[in-house]
């Protein structure tokens, strides 16, 4: 059976599933969009990921033309439809269909489509082992140019740093500010270990407010392990303990290696195995079930 891909209020196969070239999605990278997992048939901190979807959408002026309750019950069925146990779900509103020029009222109704596949993991052996990671020649978006809290179809910034990363023959590149302060990773978060505490950069600095990074900081909580917001330059992170990334799709992978330098043990930290197990946990009981 086809994929069935949900797009402006209908369900297609994989195969009819397109986009118009005027759409300015296409055309300048007008509009938002979120990676959200699924495990077990639930999905996971649904309401979250919808809430920043919004969000992102407010903060371009891109006006949902469904309610969130809406944009919900979509995806579960796209979900359902496609019978997927586990699954990866890019849900995307772009600006719509309109002439060429950037004006964005141009577009009279926004497109939205949601994806429902299988995931793509990264191997085992890089949670176990985990990962060397370079630092990228590609500064972060500035937060006064491009917000990088918005979640936005314009990802060539962390394109662009993640072809530094394959050039080097990583697969992840830590990305800083103009000013040089540790941000995030091209589609994670990154937080350390020192000292029994645990540090992550501030979001204000230019990190998207990973769903995956809020979880980590209350399953640390829980563990009587306390998060500082601070703001970082890389030499914090050589001399760190432990190093891991977060995101959706990564969930929690261990950091061994910033370009030259090993980090703590050179093995995954035991803190960072630790607040793996528990997010497994998490993802195992809990979210919305379809
Ligand atoms: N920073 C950036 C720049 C991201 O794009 C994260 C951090 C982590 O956020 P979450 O909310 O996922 O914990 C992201 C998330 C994909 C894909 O298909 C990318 C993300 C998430 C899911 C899928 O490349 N990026």
């Amino acid at each position: 059976m086809s994929l069935k891909i949900f797009i402006d209020g209908k369900f297609v196969d994989k195969e009819d599933a397109k986009v118009s070239v005027f759409d300015h999605g296409v055309l300048y990278g007008d509009g938002v969009f979120e990676g959200i997992r699924s495990y077990n048939r639930h999905v996971f901190k649904l309401d979250e990921h919808i809430d920043r979807l919004y969000e992102s959408a407010e903060a371009i002026r891109l006006n949902i033309p469904v309610s969130k309750k809406e944009f919900i019950s979509d995806i579960l069925e796209t979900l359902k439809l496609n019978d997927l146990d586990d699954a990866y779900i890019r849900a995307v509103v772009t600006r719509g269909v309109g002439d060429l020029g950037l004006d964005p009222r141009k577009c009279a109704k926004p497109t939205i489509f949601i994806i429902a596949d299988k995931i793509a993991l990264y191997p085992e052996e890089l949670y176990e082992d985990g990962l060397p990671i370079i630092i990228s020649k590609t500064r972060r978006n500035h937060p006064t140019t491009l917000d990088p809290r918005i979640k936005s179809l314009n990802y060539l910034n962390n394109i662009l740093a993640k072809i530094d990363a394959i050039d080097a023959g990583v697969v992840e590149a830590l990305m800083l500010t103009l000013e040089g302060y540790v941000v995030e990773c091209t589609g994670d978060n990154i937080f350390i270990i020192k000292d029994g505490k645990m540090y992550t950069p501030p979001s204000d600095i230019g990190a998207l407010e990973g769903v995956t990074r809020n979880v980590i900081i209350e399953l640390a909580r829980e563990r009587n392990i306390e998060t500082d917001l601070k703001v970082m330059m890389s030499k914090e992170l050589f001399e760190a303990d432990e190093c891991f990334l977060t995101g959706t799709a990564a969930e929690i992978i261990p950091v061994v290696k910033i370009d030259d330098k090993v980090i703590g043990t050179g093995k995954p930290g035991k803190i960072t195995q630790e607040i793996r197990k528990d997010f497994k946990k998490l993802t195992e009981t809990g979210g919305t079930k379809y």
